[in-house]
C-alpha cells in the first residue's frame, strides 16, 4: 500500500493518543514507562483505533521541550514495537530528526503541531519522504497558560494561517496529497475561539484537505453547563482531564459530521461508540 492510500476519502479514522512524555496536558506520566506506552497503543487499537499518534514531547504551556536524544529515546522504541504489531503509526513531533528515525522505524505518518514553523528542514524533510503530513494551526511555543490570545474572527485567521503553511510547504516540495490540516484546538485559543471553530469546522473543510480535529480532553471541554436542582448552571466547576471524554464524545462526533477525516483522542472507545451510533442512524435512513 502506498503511504497515501492511508488518506483515501472514508468513514473518520480514530487516532488514538500514546504520549511518552511525563508532563502532557490532560494524561501527563501515565505511558512514561516505554512499556506501558506500548501496552497502552495496543489497547487503544483493540478498542478500534485505526492510527496510533505516538509523542514524546508535550506541548504544555511551559513545559520544558525535551531535547532531539530524549525525545527518539521516548519514541522510536514504542513506534518501532507498535509498527512491528502491523498497526498505523502517526509520529507527533516538530522536529525533522525525529520524524526521519520513527518512519525509519516503521512509522506512517507526521503530524507536526507546529504546520512545520518549529523545524526550517521539517517542510524540504516532508518533500523528500512523501509520506501524509498534518499541518496544525501553531502561533509558537505556549510560555505563559494565562496569554490571551488574539483574533478579529477565529475561523478565517485560522484557515488564513493554515493556507500561508500550505503555500509554504508545497513551495518547498511537498505534494498536495500529502497534506492534512488541523486547526489545533486549545493551541492560542481561548474556550469561545474553541467553540467558534467548532461550530465553523465546515470553513477549514472547505480548503480542500483532509481534516484531523483534536478536542480530547481539552480544558474548554472541563467548563459545560450543568443542571443544579432543574437549573442550567453556566458556573459549573471545571472537571479534571479524565472527566472530560464524554464531551469529547460529543465534540468528535459533531466533528465527524462535519466531514472531519480522523479525530485524534485519548479513550477511544468513548468515541468509537459514539461515531457507531452515528452510522447506525446512516444505515437505517
Ligand atoms: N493536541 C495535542 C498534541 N498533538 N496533534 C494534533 N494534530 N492536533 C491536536 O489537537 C493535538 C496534537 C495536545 O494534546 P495532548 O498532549 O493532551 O495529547
Amino acid at each position: 500500500m502506498s503511504a497515501l492510500a492511508l488518506l483515501a476519502p472514508g468513514p473518520t479514522r480514530i487516532m488514538g493518543v500514546v504520549n511518552v512524555t511525563p508532563d502532557s496536558f490532560s494524561d501527563g506520566g501515565q505511558w512514561f514507562d516505554r512499556g506501558a506506552a506500548i501496552a497502552r497503543g495496543r489497547e487503544l487499537a483493540a478498542a478500534g483505533a485505526d492510527i496510533l499518534d505516538v509523542g514524546g514531547e508535550s506541548t504544555r504551556p511551559g513545559s520544558a521541550r525535551p531535547t532531539t536524544e530524549e525525545e527518539l529515546e521516548r519514541t522510536v522504541p514504542v513506534v518501532a514495537a507498535l509498527a512491528a504489531d502491523g498497526l498505523t503509526v502517526s509520529i507527533d513531533t516538530m522536529r525533522s530528526a525525529t520524524a526521519r528515525a520513527c518512519l525509519d522505524a516503521g512509522a506512517a505518518m507526521i503530524n507536526d503541531v507546529s504546520g512545520g514553523l518549529a523545524d526550517p528542514q521539517m517542510p524540504g524533510f516532508v518533500a523528500s519522504v512523501g509520506v501524509p503530513y498534518v499541518t496544525m494551526h501553531w502561533r509558537g511555543l505556549l510560555t505563559n497558560p494565562d496569554e490571551e490570545p488574539d483574533y478579529d474572527d477565529v475561523t478565517n485567521e485560522v484557515c488564513r494561517e493554515l493556507t500561508e503553511r500550505v503555500d509554504v510547504l508545497l513551495a518547498a516540495g511537498v505534494r498536495a496529497e500529502q497534506l492534512l490540516l488541523d486547526p489545533g484546538f486549545g493551541f492560542s485559543k481561548n474556550a469561545d475561539h474553541n467553540w467558534e471553530l467548532l461550530a465553523d469546522l465546515s470553513e477549514v473543510m472547505s480548503l480542500g484537505y483532509p481534516v484531523i480535529v483534536g478536542t480530547s480532553r481539552k480544558r474548554f471541554l472541563g467548563r459545560l453547563p450543568a443542571r443544579t436542582g432543574g437549573q442550567l448552571d453556566h458556573e459549573a466547576p471545571v472537571s479534571a482531564a479524565f472527566d472530560r471524554d464524554h464531551a469529547t464524545a460529543a465534540t468528535s462526533l459533531l466533528a465527524a459530521q462535519a466531514g472531519a477525516w480522523a479525530v485524534r483522542v485519548h479513550d477511544v472507545r468513548s468515541t468509537r461508540e459514539a461515531l457507531a451510533v452515528w452510522e447506525m442512524v446512516s444505515r437505517a435512513r
